[in-house]
């Protein structure tokens, strides 16, 4: 806002230069051990995907050898990936879960 000269205030539009957030794809890795039935536990309590949708994305996942859980900013990201490996571990599961910019 500035004064106009008259007393009146102008109001003008400043060009907003903030860029959107980076985004970040969470993926879980294959192995041979971890159960299946696991991983869509995984994917429905930590992604909030239905049964379907997990089970489907668990399949990618053994089949291809990575999927994506989701996308989501840094900071979330890196707490899903802790969150994941925790819950992994305290399983005694050698699930792993890994961030990569999108
Ligand atoms: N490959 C695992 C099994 O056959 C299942 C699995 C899927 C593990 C996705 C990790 C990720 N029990």
């Amino acid at each position: 806002a500035r004064e106009g000269g008259d007393g009146t205030t102008v109001l003008e539009r400043v060009p907003q230069k903030t860029e959107p957030p980076r985004l970040y794809q969470v993926l879980m890795l294959n192995d041979d051990f971890t159960p299946m039935e696991f991983v869509v536990m995984v994917l429905q309590e930590y992604f909030r995907h239905d049964l379907d949708t997990a089970t489907q994305i668990m399949l990618k996942i053994h089949h291809e050898g990575r999927g994506v859980c989701g996308v989501f900013t840094k900071d979330v990201a890196a707490t899903k990936v802790e969150l994941v490996l925790a819950a992994a571990r305290r399983a005694g599961h050698p699930l792993q879960c890994i961030m990569e910019a999108a």
